[in-house]
């Protein structure tokens, strides 16, 4: 059954908020009046967020851009081997390899990405230096790998024991029956993504995942594609995605939010309104996890997901808090 946010359900929503009864969090005023732009924001996704964002929340104290913010953000979770969708330790391919998608954008409307990465631990700093160092905007497979090398990048194994462990289990359990893209579990939807804002009002984006676990070689998610797993446009606001990249590709999702912002709708009510796309495009009923998240040039934020348990971080006025997400389906 789908729920609805209607317009008073958006009101509700942020006031229960505004109260703290939702989630059991006490919430400040999650919703900043508009016209008021924000300072020093970052909203990132999942509990691994939290961590991410105190690294943003660091560098923007120390007045740099929303930019650095995002990079650095993220790169916590690409580093953390306990994270088995990111970076480092992220759970590898059918073939037993870590291949990882990222994707960067900043202010200006420039943007930097690389799909199926291998053996480079921080593959939003790639992302970067494409952004910066090129005038192109994605770089995939081999050629990214040899990028980063060129670029000073060291060249190391990434499949940790546990994450070997794991798809080794897999093929020991392989059958005609199995998915490849089976129903997530609550751990299986751990991608990155990152909005920022800095305290020049500055909005930038960031993304970074080894996407579907056990997935066929070579298969790149929505997570490096500009305008489906993140999108910034620093006039309006910025999104960014995860679960079934699949789906999200398919509704170019981050770009879809930032441009239902464009035409005056609220972070919230951007963001349903793609996820009831997704939700329209797979009968009514889709069998995966979608999430987003945004933040709107006035310091408005927004977290939807089409299913429960998706979670949410959110550095705002000082304090950094892990939120349940509100989601459409039951
Ligand atoms: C992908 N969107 O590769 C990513 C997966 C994901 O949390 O978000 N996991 O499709």
């Amino acid at each position: 059954m789908t729920r609805m946010i209607s317009r008073r359900g958006f009101i509700a929503w942020s006031a229960l908020l505004g109260s703290g009864v939702l989630s059991g969090v006490k919430a400040d005023r999650v919703f900043s009046a508009k016209g008021a732009v924000g300072r020093n924001n970052v909203i990132s996704t999942w509990r691994h967020g939290l961590a991410a964002n105190e690294a943003a929340a660091e560098i923007l104290r120390n007045g740099k851009s929303a930019l650095d913010a995002v990079e650095a953000g993220v790169r916590v979770s690409e580093g953390d081997p306990d994270v088995t969708s990111v970076g480092y330790g992220g759970l590898p391919d059918e073939q037993g390899r870590v291949t990882l998608d990222a994707s960067i954008m900043n202010s200006k409307g420039n943007a930097g990405a690389v799909g199926c990465i291998e053996n480079i631990k921080h593959p939003i700093s790639v992302a970067r230096k494409v952004m910066e160092e090129t005038d192109h905007v994605m770089i995939v497979g081999a050629g990214a790998t040899e990028f980063a090398k060129l670029h000073g990048f060291k060249e190391e194994d990434l499949l940790t024991e546990k994450a070997r462990k794991a798809h080794l289990e897999w093929k020991a359990k392989l059958s005609d029956k199995d998915d490849w893209l089976p129903p997530p579990k609550e751990d299986d939807h751990d991608t990155i993504g990152m909005i920022a804002q800095d305290d020049r009002g500055d909005i930038a984006g960031a993304c970074t995942t080894s996407g579907l676990r056990f997935k066929i070689h070579g298969r790149v998610g929505d997570s490096p594609i500009v305008g489906a797993g993140m999108y910034v446009d620093n006039e309006v606001g910025g999104a960014a995605a995860t679960g079934r990249g699949e789906a999200v590709i398919k509704i170019a999702g981050s770009h879809l939010v930032v441009e239902n912002m464009r035409r005056g709708a609220s972070p919230m009510e951007a963001i349903e309104e793609a996820l009831k796309r997704i939700i329209k495009a797979h009968n009514g009923n889709p069998e995966f996890q979608v999430a987003f998240i945004a933040i709107s040039k006035q310091g408005e934020f927004g977290a939807l997901a089409l299913r429960k348990g998706f979670q949410y971080a959110l550095f705002r006025n000082g304090a950094n808090k892990l939120y349940d997400g509100e989601y459409l389906l039951s």
